[in-house]
């Protein structure tokens, strides 16, 4: 990755040699573009969804309230759905950064005795922000509504419990592959050896590999903790044990700090992007579902009209075949009686 950035980077400094001396009159155009894009920053923020599935005991809450360096007070703002599910928005300034982030914590598997159900709650909850998705974009106040509101879910965690990865995790994995962006995590890296991780990670890789089940990055194995040791950050340090300390933020212990530099400092932009890119199949797929639906809408309409025209017009038309028959009538008759007087007159 890094031999690709450096690439990268010659590339666009030649690219910015050479268009500096084709056009003189625009040098500085970069920094200018970067102080406009900085402002806009400023101005508007960043955001991030993050969602956390899997069994129960695993840490997902725990990880949700380690994840950003202050503690968010997630917990106690959000009201959970009728499945259980806590979503929250919080605003957290970094940096002079508004940084808007909304974390939806969902209860582990483990707790339900119906796993279908559990499955269903959590693919109607995503398909449920696409449908709001598709419903904003349609609206008159699209733009402001964007700017606003945090749109769909950036990245759904997956978590895997330590040492072993069971069959229904697999079953979710396919379920949600493709309906979001998945990155697997591995709870409770404090429960295996360095080599036991490493073995583990590979395990999992290779299982996701060959269900073909799409993911945004290899597993992180990390440690999280209620525990919060640093007073100006609340940044939890990790779990004490009688012999020692399994650090959270160390990364020879946890891959917690890779975990959040992938989903804010290297990834954020690729993670929204995956997003647009599973709306937009989302999008594709109602637009053509919504073809044969309009063509009959339009059969439909023009059947009415037809329908209606030839309700209108039938009285009318009814009373004129009635005239026209009594007049004809009348004249037959006429003609029969003119024949019988002549026949009588010349007899
Ligand atoms: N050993 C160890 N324990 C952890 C870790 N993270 C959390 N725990 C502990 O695991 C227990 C369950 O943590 P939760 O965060 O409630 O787990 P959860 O996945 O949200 O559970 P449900 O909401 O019931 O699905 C707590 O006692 C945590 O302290 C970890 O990294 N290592
Ligand atoms: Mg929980």
């Amino acid at each position: 990755m890094s031999a690709g950035g450096e690439n990268g980077m010659a590339g666009s400094t030649a690219i910015v040699a050479a268009s500096a001396s084709k056009y003189p009159e625009l040098s500085g155009v970069r920094d200018g573009l970067l102080n406009q894009r900085l402002a806009e920053l400023n101005r508007k923020g960043e955001s991030i969804s993050v969602m956390v599935v899997g069994d129960c005991g695993l840490g997902k809450s725990t990880l949700l309230s380690n994840l950003f360096a202050k503690r968010t007070s997630y917990e106690h703002k959000m009201e959970p759905t009728k499945r259980g599910i806590r979503d929250s928005v919080e605003t957290l300034e970094i940096e002079g950064v508004p940084f808007k982030v909304r974390l939806i914590d969902t209860p582990g598997y483990g707790d339900y005795p119906n796993l279908n159900k559990h499955f269903k709650s959590i693919t109607k909850y995503l398909d449920q922000e696409m449908v709001e998705m598709y419903k904003r974009e349609k609206s008159p106040t699209v733009l402001s509504a964007f700017s606003w509101v945090i749109e769909g879910i950036d990245v759904l965690l997956y978590f895997i419990s330590p040492h072993r990865l069971k069959q229904v995790d697999i079953d979710l994995l396919k379920k949600l592959s493709g309906k979001v962006t998945i990155i697997p995590v591995l709870a409770k890296a404090d429960t295996m050896t360095p080599k036991e991780c490493q073995d583990f990670k590979r395990a999992v890789m290779d299982a996701i590999d060959r269900e073909s089940i799409k993911i945004f990055h290899e597993p992180f194995a990390v440690i999280s903790s209620e525990n919060s040791h640093d007073s100006t950050t609340s940044r939890s340090s990790g779990r004490t044990y009688p012999w020692g300390t399994a650090e959270s933020e160390n990364e020879e212990f946890s891959d917690l700090p890779a975990l959040r530099r992938c989903l804010v400092y290297d990834g954020l932009t690729g993670l929204h992007s995956e997003k647009v890119k599973i709306y937009e199949e989302y999008r594709k797929k109602q637009l053509r579902g919504l073809r044969p639906l309009r063509r009959m809408l339009r059969l439909a309409v023009r059947t009415a009209i037809q329908v209606g025209v030839v309700a209108l017009i039938f009285p009318y038309a009814k009373e004129a075949f009635v005239e026209w028959r009594d007049n004809e009538e009348e004249e037959r008759n006429t003609k029969q009686n003119d024949r019988y007087r002549r026949s009588r007159w010349n007899s």
